[in-house]
């Protein structure tokens, strides 16, 4: 009798699981960094969120600090919450990115720059369909950071349809949401750089099964502008010839060499150190400036060239828009608690920072830890870097926050918060 059982069991078990890597391929995925069931429901979590009730907003820059897009909600068969989205690429969208009449010919996710906060939960299916306009001219895509298959990685490489999708044309992403944490998406079409900085990314939010402790929440995407759009960067290595020197200058770097070591053997060691450094110097800007590019005689090749190297940003921004939070600064009440997801998605420049000003924030890089790894008031990001920041201010009255390099607080990196209410830590200070 027990065998019979066992053998029913045992047959019921492989069935199931025969049929269930059909129908959910995903759960033959290694589990990362799950964090415990929640203990609250689908809907209720979607209030905590703050998820935006109405998809089709275009929010402000204002809006976006607490714009988040969870999507149309429905279950599957398993009781697994599905999520459904959709991005329409349009290029040259006229966008207001400064106070001072500055109009940006973006690309945009749905109308915006940073397109839509996307906020779902670990273990959610998400699918986001990708609608690259008629109207467009070039192909686009959607690459999302976190784990899910290669063909839903929306690169060219591959030969996976999502990598490009042309215009006209549509791809529906996805993928089990997972792990949690706060993650950049973008367009990863080449020339990347362009296709990111004409605007193409936001941020994704997956949220852990169980909520975090509840705070008010905020997204800060960090982005900049190189309105120069016209030239677009080099997407393959320049050609090796560029770089030849002629017969000319290979004489002249032979005997400069030559020179050096009878410096060095001759006099002193200091100045041989300085000789060498010198012909050293000489032949770094040699590899990398022009004069073997102008043997060539071809101005589009230089051009070409100049690539990234010559690219910067003209505006810097918080969530879009130049001095956005210096106009309509954000309004915080001291000894409330503030959660803040981070993403820079700045191009051409390696390094930006978030620094707050009358505070201290704990950091969780990339969110996908519990604990946070420092207590601070300012963390520097490089390029798709992102966290979350968590504080409260003791003290009412403004205060900055802003990029701690000065050159993109001056264009723009600049925001204020607005404490208001008493002083919440009687610290014995002595200011008056
Ligand atoms: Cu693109």
């Amino acid at each position: 009798m027990f065998r019979q059982n066992a053998y029913f069991i045992a047959l019921v078990l492989s069935i199931t699981l025969i049929f269930s890597s059909f129908s959910f391929p995903f759960l033959n995925l290694p589990i990362y960094a799950q964090s415990p069931a929640t203990h609250v429901s689908q809907q209720q979590y979607d209030k905590i969120k703050n998820c935006a009730t109405d998809l089709s907003k275009k929010p402000t820059p204002t809006e976006y600090l607490t714009y988040f897009n969870c999507g149309h909600v429905s279950t599957d068969q398993s009781g697994r919450t599905v999520r459904q989205f959709t991005l329409i690429v349009q290029e040259h969208q006229k966008i207001p990115i400064s106070y001072e009449g500055h109009i940006f010919d973006g690309w945009t996710f749905n109308g915006t720059i940073p397109g839509p906060t996307i906020r779902v939960t670990e273990g959610d299916l998400v699918r986001i369909r990708v609608i690259n306009s008629n109207e467009n001219e070039h192909p686009h895509s959607l690459h999302t950071h976190s784990i899910h298959f290669a063909k839903n990685d929306g690169v060219s490489m591959g030969g996976y349809p999502g990598g490009a999708i042309s215009p006209g044309r549509s791809f529906t992403y996805e993928f089990i949401a997972q792990p949690y944490g706060v993650y950049p998406y973008h367009c990863h079409v080449d020339p990347i750089a362009d296709h990111i900085n004409r605007g193409l990314y936001g941020m994704m939010i997956i949220d852990p099964r169980e909520p975090r402790p509840q705070m008010t929440e905020m997204a800060m995407l960090l982005n900049g502008y190189d309105m120069d759009y016209d030239q677009e960067g080099p997407t393959h290595l320049p050609p090796a010839a560029l770089f030849e020197p002629s017969q000319g200058e290979k004489d002249a770097k032979l005997t400069e060499g030559a020179n050096s070591n009878e410096t060095s053997t001759d006099a002193n060691v200091t100045e041989g150190a300085n000789s060498n450094e010198t012909s050293t110097d000489a032949n770094m800007t040699h590899v990398s400036a022009t004069p073997a590019m102008k043997n060539t005689g071809e101005k589009d090749v230089e051009k070409q060239d100049a690539g990234d190297s010559e690219r910067d940003n003209e505006i810097y921004t918080v969530n879009g828009k130049a001095f956005e939070y210096m106009m309509h600064p954000i309004v915080l009440q001291t000894g409330k608690q503030y959660r803040v997801y981070v993403v820079n998605m700045l191009e051409f420049d390696l390094v930006n920072s978030i620094h707050i000003h009358g505070s201290m924030f704990d950091y969780y890089t990339a969110g996908t830890d519990e604990t946070s790894d420092y207590n601070t008031d300012i963390v520097t990001l490089t390029q798709g870097d992102r966290g979350i920041m968590e504080f409260t201010y003791d003290y009412p009255g403004t205060y900055m926050f802003h990029a701690h390099q000065a050159e993109f607080t001056d264009l723009g990196w600049m925001g204020l918060f607005d404490v208001r209410g008493d002083p919440v830590n009687h610290v014995a200070h002595s200011s008056t």
